[in-house]
């Protein structure tokens, strides 16, 4: 079949990553039904073929204007698609979409006219920022990992850093692999403008965030790093609550132990 991803070696390995964590995010029990959504900023896999590539779509509003991303191309996880069937269908469960030059508005243009995920404009909106602030950051990811939000469900962890102390406190890897911890944005509707200001505040400080009882965004550099983030803290909750129903709380490996870590490590706290 005619596929955006045919002689694209590079483009393919962007999308066969998101194809894979897709597939870790359903075994893993993160992403029931629809849940979820991926995005991945590909425009420097863009030929001159592709840019000549007619839309396939109607042109469609973003809902807001987003300066830094004209020109800018995203593999975007299509709306109520499955993630366990995108990890076998990437381009039947996902498209490439064009952000137009208004910056406003967007085509899809590969391979099916798969309408992005519902979360698009938050997607899109922290694309922009990492843009404008010049991060090597070209995806995100969001994901409903169980251990981590259930956490959400008591008050004393929605303070800021307590999760992010303990996560790291809990093993060495976490502060080693996610060294910016776990930011934390109280409840709010999903999808509303409010939840992706909050997120876009959020990641100026920490690459993981959590919306209160409801999942994480991750940004990083692919959406397998952005993964293995969320991995890790969800590693950590998992051993703070194997210790809980071994009847103890953990003791967590101590202040000065982290603080050692960070110098060897050169983590950025
Ligand atoms: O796309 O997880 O938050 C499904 C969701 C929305
Ligand atoms: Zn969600």
């Amino acid at each position: 079949m005619e596929s955006i991803l045919n002689n694209r070696p590079a483009l393919a390995t962007e999308v066969n990553k998101v194809a894979e964590v897709a597939g870790y995010l359903w075994q893993k029990g993160w992403a029931e039904r629809n849940g979820g959504n991926i995005t991945v900023n590909v425009t420097e896999y863009v030929d001159d073929a592709i840019k000549g590539m007619p839309a396939i779509s109607e042109v469609k509003p973003i809902g807001t204007t987003l300066p830094y991303l004209k020109g800018c191309y995203f593999y975007c996880k299509g709306t109520n698609k499955r993630m366990r069937d995108l990890a076998r269908w990437p381009m039947e469960n996902g498209s490439v979409i064009r952000i137009l030059d208004d910056c406003a508005s967007y085509v899809i243009i590969a391979d099916q006219p798969v309408l992005p995920t519902s979360e698009l404009p938050s997607h899109l909106s922290v694309h922009n920022r990492l843009i404008e602030q010049g991060s090597p950051y070209k995806a995100s990811v969001h994901t409903h990992p169980i251990e981590l939000i259930a956490m959400t469900h008591n008050k004393k962890f929605l303070e800021k850093d307590v999760a992010s102390n303990l996560l790291w406190s809990m093993i060495p890897e976490t502060k080693a692999f996610c060294p910016r911890g776990l930011g934390i944005i109280p409840y709010k509707l999903p999808s509303s403008v409010e939840l992706a200001e909050a997120t876009i505040h959020e990641l100026a400080e920490y690459d993981v965030v959590m919306w209160e009882k409801h999942g994480v965004f991750a940004v990083d550099t692919d959406a397998m790093t952005a993964f293995d983030q969320v991995d890790v803290l969800n590693k950590s909750a998992l051993i703070y609550i194997a210790a809980r129903n071994m009847g103890f709380e953990p003791d967590g490996m101590s202040q000065v132990q982290m603080n050692e870590m960070s110098v060897a490590f050169n983590l950025p706290k």
